[in-house]
């Protein structure tokens, strides 16, 4: 039987840490507003997971293994790869440059770009254009959705995804990290602007423990603005910022030696991108630049042959029913069967499309778009899950989860009754917590027998949810992808955990 690996063991040991760090600044008042993102809502993560769980065998959408072997000679590794880090810091810009510098943006349109950011009195943002496309992002220099684009290096196609640091955004981050396989963590190097995106009310801290909790599990920190005048590519100032990241990304669960690594980096001038840095520029810096970093990354195969989940992300209408979303388990290939849960419709595999192109098949990790037959696009909302008929996805009113408390609004008590925003793969749904269960030692981490009426900051409980519409999630110990979440109340994370029980509608627990 084959086994899949991933890394989200311990998420109270990783949370833990983590929290502990956040809980430094517990007046780092993350306030963000819910903004409207119906249709692109967090998804869940493909993640490389050091517990070994079994898959079980998709007899329905299983590959013959020769078939597979096929694909896998013929295309390379695909990888999603998120930008985050605080407002500001670069990571549009680095996005932009990305696409310039591998020959997807032409000198002409550089100019319009920066002709367009002149006119608006945001010079320096030319680069950022190409990847903030709307006018609201453009007049404002902030991403607001997350951006989306390609590109290749030898090894691998990347998919880029560029979250907005803004913290009103954070729901969109959470959506963009949830997608992505590895992060690209980017801190500005600017006087003071490292200061405030690391310290209070920053999103540094926020976005590393997001990404960690959505399994991102590799991080490439770019120090990046190195060229700017306070900076000058100096290597204390890039030492100061190593050094203070280190133990935060420690506490956040990232093991610093396996899987993060820094680089120096201007992301406006393109230094260290493409090809590695000049001696001239930086005489003491030897390491990889980002296209190399990138290439190098490696994170556990995934198994093909396992059952097929896809969470549905978005949907449209282009001469039949096409469905968005990221293949968390299983491979879809042309004519196969599936169906859409929670509403059982049974459907069939027409197309799929692979970023612009069409494929017969595609694998686990990869974003697709497919094209389906048997359902009307107004029967299938963001969330819904495209499942194997043999043993499909489980659609839940109630499920028992671990939660870790992190950081509860002022005066908010958490007990039966607390309600929040539960994201867990593409879904955003209200919940409330019915019933506490038992909470869990932190040190031990064996459940403690004191019943519990109300649990505080940092405390491991486990607890029965409750939503209002049926959702499709798993056990995290089946698939972590669909089984870890965040809770979110007016705007602000304060608690992650995994599904460890599920309540099948209609079913027994
Ligand atoms: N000097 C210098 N400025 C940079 C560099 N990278 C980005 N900037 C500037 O920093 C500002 C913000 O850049 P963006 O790319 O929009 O930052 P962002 O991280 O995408 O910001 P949000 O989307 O709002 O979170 C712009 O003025 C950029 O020109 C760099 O390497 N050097
Ligand atoms: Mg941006």
């Amino acid at each position: 039987m084959m086994k899949i690996t991933c890394d989200f063991v311990d998420i109270e040991e990783e949370i833990q840490s983590s929290i502990r760090s956040l809980q430094l600044d517990s007046s780092e008042n993350i306030e963000v507003e819910a903004v409207a993102t119906p249709e692109v809502v967090p998804e869940e993560v493909e993640k490389p997971v050091e517990m070994e769980e079994e898959q079980k065998v998709d007899t329905v959408n299983a590959a013959p293994e020769e078939d597979l072997h096929e694909k896998e000679d013929d295309i390379k590794r695909h990888l999603n790869v998120v930008f985050i880090g605080h407002v500001d810091a670069g990571k549009s810009t680095i996005g932009g440059q990305i696409l310039f510098l591998s020959g997807q943006v032409d000198d002409r349109t550089i100019q319009k770009y920066e002709k367009e950011a002149k006119d608006k009195s945001r010079e320096s943002w030319y680069m950022a254009y190409i990847m903030d496309t709307n006018e609201e992002e453009r007049a404002k220099g902030k991403t607001v959705e997350v951006g989306r684009a390609h590109f290749e290096t030898e090894s691998t196609r990347f998919t880029i995804l560029d979250a907005p640091g803004h913290k009103s955004y954070v729901p969109n981050m959470i959506s963009g990290a949830s997608q992505a396989d590895i992060g690209v963590l980017v801190i500005s190097a600017r006087k003071g602007e490292f200061e405030t995106g690391y310290e209070r009310g920053g999103q540094t801290r926020e976005h590393v423990l997001l990404a960690k909790t959505l399994g991102v599990s590799k991080l490439l920190v770019v120090v990046n603005k190195m060229d700017d005048p306070t900076v000058g590519w100096s290597k204390e100032r890039y030492g100061e910022i190593e050094s203070k990241m280190t133990p935060f990304l420690k506490q956040s669960g990232y093991n610093v030696k396996k899987d993060v690594q820094f680089l120096p980096l201007s992301g406006l001038f393109g230094v260290n991108m493409k090809t590695r840095l000049g001696k001239s520029v930086c005489p003491w810096w030897d390491g990889p630049c980002l296209f190399d970093a990138l290439d190098a990354i490696q994170i556990p195969l995934r198994d093909p042959n396992g059952l097929f989940r896809m969470p549905i992300m978005d949907r449209y209408k282009d001469m039949g029913t096409v469905v968005m979303g990221k293949i968390e388990s299983g491979s879809a290939r042309e004519g196969d069967s599936l169906l859409v849960m929670p509403n059982k419709a049974h459907v069939k595999v027409l197309a799929i499309h692979c970023d612009e192109n069409k494929v017969r098949r595609a694998a686990p990790g990869e974003n697709v778009r497919i094209k389906l037959s048997g359902i009307e696009e107004e029967d299938i909302l963001s969330g819904f899950v495209l499942s194997s008929i043999v043993q499909p996805v489980t659609a839940v009113f109630e499920f028992d989860a671990q939660l870790q408390i992190l950081e509860l609004l002022e005066n908010a008590i958490f007990t039966p009754g607390y309600k929040a925003m539960l994201h867990i793969h593409s879904i955003v749904e209200e919940c409330e917590i019915v019933k506490l269960l038992h909470k869990i030692d932190p040190k031990t981490k064996k459940p403690l027998k004191k019943k519990v009426l109300f649990v505080k900051n940092g405390a491991i409980v486990v607890c029965r949810v409750q939503v209002n519409n049926l959702i499709c999630i798993e056990k995290f110990s089946d698939f972590p992808q669909l089984g870890r979440f965040t809770l979110r109340t007016e705007g602000k994370t304060v608690a992650v955990g995994k599904v460890i029980a599920l309540s099948p509608a209609g079913g027994a627990a």
